[in-house]
Formats: C-alpha cells, structure tokens, sequence
C-alpha cells in the first residue's frame, strides 16, 4: 500500500521545515528551528509517524528560484498543507496565489486543502498583520485552517489529527 502523500507549499521563509521536523519528533528546539535560515533547495520528502501510521511530507521550496513545484508534484497526493507566516502578510498573497491556482485546476478539485498559520506564538508581531490575515481566512471559510508555532510546538498536536 502506497504510503499517504502530504505536499507542503508556502511562501519562503514561512516555516514548512520547521513544521515538518516537529512533526518528526525532533525534541530539541536548535534541531528544529534553522537560527541561521537554511532554505530548501528544490524538495525533500520526509517520513513521519502520526498514529502509528506513515505519512510522506514533501517539503517544497519557497523560493521561486529554488522551487521545481509541477503538477508532476501533485501527483497521487492526498493533502496539501499552504503554510503562511503570520507575521508577513507577503505570505498570504503567496498562499492567496497557490490556492487560486488548485482551485482552478479540476484535476486538483478533491485534493484537501489545510491552510497552516505558522508563529502564531508571538502575539506582538502577529497583530501587525492581524487585517490582512482575517482578511484572507476569511476568503477560505470553506478551507480547513490552523495556526501552529514550530517555535513552540502548539497547534503541531492538532495539525497531527489534521493530517491523520
Ligand atoms: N518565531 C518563529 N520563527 C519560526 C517559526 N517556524 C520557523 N521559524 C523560523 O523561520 C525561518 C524559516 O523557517 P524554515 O522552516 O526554514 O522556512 P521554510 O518555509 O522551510 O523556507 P523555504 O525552505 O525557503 O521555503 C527560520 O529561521 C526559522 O527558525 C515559528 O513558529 N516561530
Ligand atoms: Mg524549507
């Protein structure tokens, strides 16, 4: 049986590595958060372990230059996860992009689409874009949606019974 497919999109620096290794398990906070940011060339599949079950998390660069994202990609997926950084509104025109596209697409209609609202965990700096941000959720009602922090691992919990 073909091990369930999770591709994980968004804008550069929005934290879909980061939310991919404390999916992983990584206990240790410096093996989770890159303190020099390390962007992802191209994508990395990763395994994690929900339920006992396999999932296989494609981590996709977010950087245009960097980024080899195909419909090839969406191929036999079950889900995508679009991770914002809710601190950067520039990251909700990228996922405002990126779902606009799925959703043009009729052979990407029954994928589910789990919008991730990535370092939530500082209330300060998330508040600088709090319109824009309710602005675009409020595009997606019909979308599933989460807010997360790699940072701090809340919400990681609850994206687990998302994914499962
Ligand atoms: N404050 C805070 N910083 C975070 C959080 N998650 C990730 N970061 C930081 O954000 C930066 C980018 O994180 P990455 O996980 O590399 O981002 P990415 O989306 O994989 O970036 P690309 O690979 O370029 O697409 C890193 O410096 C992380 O330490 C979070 O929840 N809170
Ligand atoms: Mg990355």
């Amino acid at each position: 049986m073909d091990i369930p497919k999770v591709l994980v999109i968004g804008h550069e620096y929005s934290g879909k590595t980061s939310i991919i290794k404390r999916l992983m398990g990584f206990a240790n906070i410096s093996n989770i958060l890159n303190i020099h940011y390390i962007p992802t060339i191209g994508v990395e599949a990763s395994p994690v372990f929900i339920q006992n079950n396999a999932y296989c998390l494609w981590d996709v660069a977010g950087r245009d230059n960097f980024s080899v994202l195909t419909d090839f990609y969406y191929e036999n997926t079950q889900k995508v996860l679009i991770v914002c950084d809710a601190t950067n509104g520039a990251s909700f025109d990228k996922a405002d992009k990126l779902i606009t596209d799925l959703c043009a697409n009729p052979a990407y209609s029954n994928l589910t689409k789990i919008i991730v609202i990535n370092k939530t965990e500082s209330e300060l700096e998330y508040l600088c874009d709090i319109h824009k941000l309710n602005e675009f959720l409020s595009k997606y009602v019909h979308l599933q949606f989460l807010k997360v922090s790699a940072k701090t691992g809340d919400g990681i919990e609850a994206l687990k019974n998302t994914i499962a």
